[in-house]
């Protein structure tokens, strides 16, 4: 089993903030979840490099000059940030790189043949904001209702891609494949948008100096998106290595922003249908940060960076707080206290306070636990917490399925104040002395619900399930072991105890 996945690939014309590292992020937690599985992930990030917002901070920057300079300046900072952050991408494309050049005139090629592409005049209204070609009804008091910029006037003879001639073909793959777009929330937004404002689309601008050259007619550049979705196919060979591209392609999700939702689930599939290449099987748009219920922009100077964030209380607590605060598919706001909030209550004294509970009680109990007769073990069907286990597993792989890592993570946290609710019955602290079989068994229990909650956060907090796993000494017992195995109830024997420092300390 493969897993291909991606991220939109960004615009390289500032530094990353919380906005980007939020998908880049929930990507790294789907693919760490599908490694888990065992399946053959590759995980697909890069830059959009070919936009005119990057050269005009090039302009700006005083580099106008030296765009390619400026270009690899950027494109090290997103790649040290992602680095920083921990992603681990498979692959990082830049849209400057010859091989994606290469596999877009491939592209560009099979649509022309296919007789997808002609010449004609375009005359409107383009925005560099949202690099788009903008309908004169769309503007407000003349400017871009988006970004509140004046459009270009645009007076050009341009290539088209004859988009209309998919838009049956597109709406019946809506229809018959309802998981193509997903939240399904987003399905009718494109429905209605194909059926109304589905028109032949100018892929190539006359004027522009940076950007791919037409194949044939170098006086032309393509335009930013239609080279920018090509990436989904050059990351992974296409033009450059067949092999690879068979072996990944077609894509099992793109998850992009909801902004950008019309440009994956309209114009990409349709240049996918012309070119003869099967189409992803599912894009996801998540929702929007605000800061402080405000909307991120460079004007108000509120975007946060990740790497500044991540430095309070780490990484892991990052993508905790990222996935439980904002209900994935919906919009979300970031605040210093909220994630401190969450911090304390949900991660150390949480799960933090869970596992250091029982390994302090464990302790205890450790030389009788590595004796204990597995005649002697506590009836964990009886106590109810393998079945809780096992319930756990299932709405956690479910929600997975439906791409709600959200809703998986609650499961878990569900599940450790499960245990708090077993410890708290079972006050172990209370017969440790005239009843240590009893004890002994309680602990074997517990402990092996650590481990199972060690494994359940592994893809949203890889490090704090590393410490966990290393508390329990079965870090090299699990090595090589995937899911379907490491899920059974006490998979791998534990045999000795080491606790560590605490999972998340208070803060001072
Ligand atoms: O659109 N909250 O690039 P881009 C959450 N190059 N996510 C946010 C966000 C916010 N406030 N701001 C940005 C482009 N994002 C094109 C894509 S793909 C072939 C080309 C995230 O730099 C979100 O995932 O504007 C959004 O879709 C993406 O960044 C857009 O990044």
């Amino acid at each position: 089993m493969k897993y291909y996945l991606t991220t939109p690939i960004y615009y390289v014309n500032d530094k990353p903030h919380i906005g980007h590292a939020y998908c880049t992020i929930v990507s790294d937690i789907l693919a760490q979840y599908h490694r888990l599985r065992g399946e053959d992930v590759f995980f697909l990030t890069g830059i959009d490099e070919n936009s005119l917002k990057n050269i005009e901070s090039a302009e700006k920057l005083g580099m106008g000059d030296r765009i390619q300079e400026y270009l690899d300046m950027q494109a090290s900072i997103w790649q040290e940030t992602w680095d920083s952050l921990g992603i681990t991408n498979s692959d990082f494309i830049r849209t400057t790189e010859s091989r994606h050049k290469k596999g877009v005139a491939k592209f560009w090629k099979r649509v022309e043949q296919q007789g997808d592409i002609y010449k004609g005049e375009y005359e409107g209204f383009y925005c560099i904001g949202c690099e788009e070609f903008i309908r004169p009804t769309d503007l407000v008091d003349g400017l871009c209702p988006i970004h509140k910029r004046e459009p270009q006037k645009l007076l050009e003879r341009n290539y088209f891609f004859s988009a209309q001639n998919y838009r049956e073909r597109l709406l019946d793959h809506i229809e018959k494949n309802p998981d193509f777009i997903q939240p399904v929330s987003r399905r009718n937004e494109v429905i209605n948008y194909i059926r109304d404002h589905f028109e032949d689309i100018s892929i190539s601008r006359q004027t522009m100096k940076w950007g791919i050259p037409v194949p044939d007619d170098p006086e032309q550049v393509i335009y930013v998106w239609f080279d920018a979705l090509i990436n989904y196919l050059t990351g992974i060979g296409y033009g450059w290595d067949d092999e690879l591209f068979v072996r990944y392609w077609p894509a099992d999700l793109h998850l992009v922003g909801k902004e950008i939702i019309k440009f994956h689930c309209a114009l990409w599939p349709a240049m996918l249908m012309s070119a003869g290449i099967p189409l992803p099987a599912r894009v996801f748009a998540h929702g929007f940060l605000t800061i402080d219920g405000q909307k991120m922009s460079k004007s108000l100077g509120n975007a946060i960076d990740p790497l500044e964030i991540a430095k309070v209380h780490g990484i892991d607590a990052l993508r905790y707080f990222l996935l439980r605060e904002v209900p994935f598919g919906g919009d979300g706001d970031f605040s210093n206290e909220r994630f401190s909030q969450r911090y304390e209550s949900d991660l150390s004294k949480g799960v933090g306070n869970f596992v250091s509970r029982v390994l302090a009680m464990a302790e205890k109990a450790e030389s009788s636990l590595l004796k204990l007769d597995p005649g002697l073990r506590r009836d964990d069907k009886e106590s109810g917490v393998q079945e809780r286990v096992r319930e756990t597993w299932q709405e956690y792989e479910e929600a997975f399925d439906r791409t709600r890592p959200d809703e998986a993570l609650e499961a878990v946290w569900y599940l450790i104040s499960f245990g708090d609710k077993y410890i708290e019955e079972k006050k172990p602290w209370a017969i440790h002395k005239e009843d240590k079989e009893e004890y002994t068994r309680i602990m074997d229990t517990l402990l092996e619900l650590v481990r199972q909650v060690s494994i359940l956060i592994y893809p949203f907090m890889p490090e704090t399930a590393l410490k966990i796993w290393r508390q329990l000494n079965i870090e090299d017992a699990q090595k090589g072991l995937y899911v379907a195995k490491l899920k059974e109830w006490r998979a791998v024997p534990i045999a000795t105890i080491e606790r560590g420092e605490a999972l998340f300390p208070q803060s001072k």
